[in-house]
């Protein structure tokens, strides 16, 4: 059902889905391993918007599908539009990360424009992790960083000895997500941000979400013949998301 309706309308290169109206959705993905914090941090990021004062503004809130345990059953969806360009809407999902889910997922995947990865900074957590990410890749196709902007959390750095920043662009490397400086896709590298997702000592999570609108503004021109990867500054014509 979902598939079908993402079926519509689809533009080249970045493909959003564009309605008669010319309203313009962009599906925005919190993909990560069982408990890692996607659905708190969707959850933290709505109560920030709410308090106003950001660029966004809410449209539909999050409507959670949860078990009885509190996990994510299926997925979870919240919109907002931009108050810039009123046409542009986001829709937020997240992904239920317990590995029997795995189909619903590629179903949840199919018309991704970007991604926010959110590993789970305990260390007994570091394979859960990396096995998400092995799924990710598989069911993205290699599109991931060439034409799907991600973004990468390392949350919960509240607890005690966390991963950190440096750890996970290393087990992104290996992965074949984090380029070097020499490589053309090096300025698309997710930035990995730590962060706590827990509303009452947030970190981060406005700030990951505002440079991922960022990102897909520059990503809707990278294949744009005047635009220099070299310094991704946007040129006169784009719209401020
Ligand atoms: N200490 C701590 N706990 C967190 C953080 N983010 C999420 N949690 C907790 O981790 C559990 C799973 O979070 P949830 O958002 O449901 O995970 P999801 O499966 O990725 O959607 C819940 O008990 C959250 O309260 C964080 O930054 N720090
Ligand atoms: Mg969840």
């Amino acid at each position: 059902m979902i598939v079908e309706k993402q079926k519509e309308e689809m533009k080249e290169g970045m493909r959003f889905k564009i309605n008669k109206k010319g309203e313009i959705s962009i599906k925005i993905v919190y993909w990560g391993c069982a408990t890692s914090g996607k659905t708190t941090s969707v959850d933290t990021l709505f109560k920030i918007v709410e308090k106003g004062d950001s660029n966004i503004k809410i449209i539909n809130n999050l409507k959670k599908i949860d078990m009885q345990s509190g996990a994510t059953l299926y997925f979870d969806r919240g919109i907002f539009q931009s108050k810039i360009q009123s046409k542009i809407y986001y829709h937020v999902y997240t992904v239920a990360g317990q590995v029997r889910f795995s189909p619903i997922r590629k179903k949840i995947f199919y018309g991704t424009n970007a991604l926010i990865f959110v590993f789970d900074a305990q260390r007994s957590r570091i394979e859960d992790n990396i096995n998400s990410l092995k799924e990710l890749k598989k069911i993205s196709e290699n599109r991931l960083i060439s034409e799907i902007p991600m973004l990468v959390m390392v949350n919960k750095q509240d607890l005690p000895n966390p991963l950190k920043k440096s750890e996970v662009e290393d087990i992104l490397r290996q992965e074949g997500l984090f380029y070097p400086t020499n490589h053309k896709l090096n300025t698309w590298n997710p930035i990995v941000y730590e962060t706590i997702a827990l509303y009452k000592n947030s970190q981060n999570i406005y700030t990951i979400f505002s440079e991922m609108l960022r990102r897909i503004s520059q990503y809707m021109l990278k294949d744009r013949t005047d635009f220099d990867e070299n310094s991704p500054n946007l040129p006169k014509d784009v719209p401020k998301l």
